[in-house]
């Protein structure tokens, strides 16, 4: 009797509770950061997908993402813009995609069904270049800030841009460093097969060989291994003078770290997947004399670099990589938005193409494939546990 009474009392509630759950869920997302938008009457919200790796090893990485994004929607929002007579609500939506290319494909396809008119991401080439034929197909501008790999931007398709230089830039310089400033004869490479590890290490090698130095050894790792002694030791075995790594911080942090303990004495050289202040956490002690690269100009000869660091840190703390690159993603996006008075794909997407936007990063523009035009790389060393600007090179 007194249980049927409870039971009584609590169905009608719980019933409640579920209609609100359900309604919930068909206006916004579970992993929506804080932009979720309700139309006010005359406004249109606009979504806008963001995809990065949220969990896991990489996650400190698909968070600055997330927050450089977050920044641009909000200021956009706080701002008030109009399009095409309307007041807009710009939405973000984030998802993780674990940076799993399978996964990469499942949150596009998510994105597209829920209509979102544009996204910034994949974080990784590995994610981007597989989900950009789902975009392509739904004919979805997608704008990566960090993916890399020179596919991504050879595919033909019309949707796909980049605001950062791609690897096959990055490789020709790091190549060009590794033998001509380092002084490199002998060259050991690992990569994590990942599509930006093997597609930058193979850039690399392409550009050593033409520097006139022997690649001495090439082992392959993943990007969720921690034990790297197997193949150190082998490497060590042929004396290089320099050990390029290519691959991300998660694992060239551990990896340092076990060079210096097995008593390798070569040079450390990685791409921008490393040159992170978690490399050097991770490295614990041992990334000092660590090189790496990474595509554009160092935060503080950035057109609005410093100005941007200092609004970015105080919100969210230290930038770990990209997060300017995702402000400027989403910033040169809403500009041919606006050029194109409309925030419809098909109508933006020409002005995107052919747009000059002033970012925080560059004066950014994009060549016919949708790379980013006239982009730089700069150098990096580890010194007295900070990554400092070494030089910037042209990145033809
Ligand atoms: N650019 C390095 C990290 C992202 C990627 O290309 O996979």
């Amino acid at each position: 009797m007194k249980y049927s009474r409870l039971a009584q009392n609590l169905i009608p509630l719980l019933c409640l509770a579920m209609v609100a759950c359900g309604k919930q869920d068909n206006t916004s997302t579970a992993t929506n950061p804080g932009t979720a938008a309700t139309a006010q009457a005359g406004e249109e919200v606009v979504k806008i997908g963001a995809a990065a790796p949220l969990t896991g090893p990489q996650s400190h990485l698909g968070k600055d993402n997330e927050n450089g994004t977050k920044m641009a929607i909000d200021e956009a929002n706080a701002k008030g813009i109009t399009i095409g007579g309307k007041k807009i609500r710009f939405e973000l939506i984030s998802e993780d995609d674990q940076a799993d290319p399978r996964m990469g494909t499942m949150v596009a396809q998510k994105f597209v069904d829920q209509q979102v008119k544009g996204v910034i991401g994949h974080l990784n080439s590995g994610t981007t270049i597989p989900s950009s034929k789902i975009y392509s197909d739904a004919g979805i501008v997608q704008i990566s800030p960090s993916a890399t790999n020179v596919t991504y931007t050879a595919q033909g398709f019309k949707t796909a841009f980049r605001v950062m230089a791609n690897d096959a830039q990055q490789g020709k310089v790091l190549g060009y460093y590794a033998t001509h400033q380092m002084g490199g004869k002998k060259i050991a490479i690992i990569d994590d097969r990942s599509a930006y590890g093997q597609g930058l290490a193979d850039e690399f090698k392409k550009a050593v060989l033409n520097g006139g130095a022997q690649i001495v050894a090439h082992e392959f790792t993943t990007d969720k291994a921690t034990d790297f002694m197997a193949i150190l030791t082998k490497i060590k075995s042929v004396k290089p003078d320099i050990l390029f790594y290519g691959g991300m911080d998660a694992q060239g942090g551990p990896m340092m770290k076990q060079v210096r303990g097995l008593g390798l004495t070569a040079k450390f050289l990685t791409g921008d997947g490393g040159s992170t202040p978690e490399f050097i956490k991770l490295a614990a002690g041992d990334a000092e004399g660590a090189y790496s690269s990474l595509p554009g100009l160092p935060l503080e000869k950035m057109p609005g670099g410093k100005e941007f660091g200092t609004r970015f840190t105080a919100k969210y703390g230290q930038i770990q990589l990209y997060a300017p690159y995702c402000y400027d993603a989403v910033n040169v996006m809403i500009a041919a938005m606006q050029q194109a008075d409309s925030v419809e794909p098909a109508k933006y997407l020409p002005k995107l193409a052919g747009i000059v936007h002033d970012g925080v990063t560059a004066k950014i523009s994009f060549d016919g494939k949708g790379d980013l035009k006239d982009g730089m790389i700069t150098l990096y060393q580890v010194k007295n546990g900070k990554w400092e600007v070494l030089e910037t090179l042209e990145a033809k």
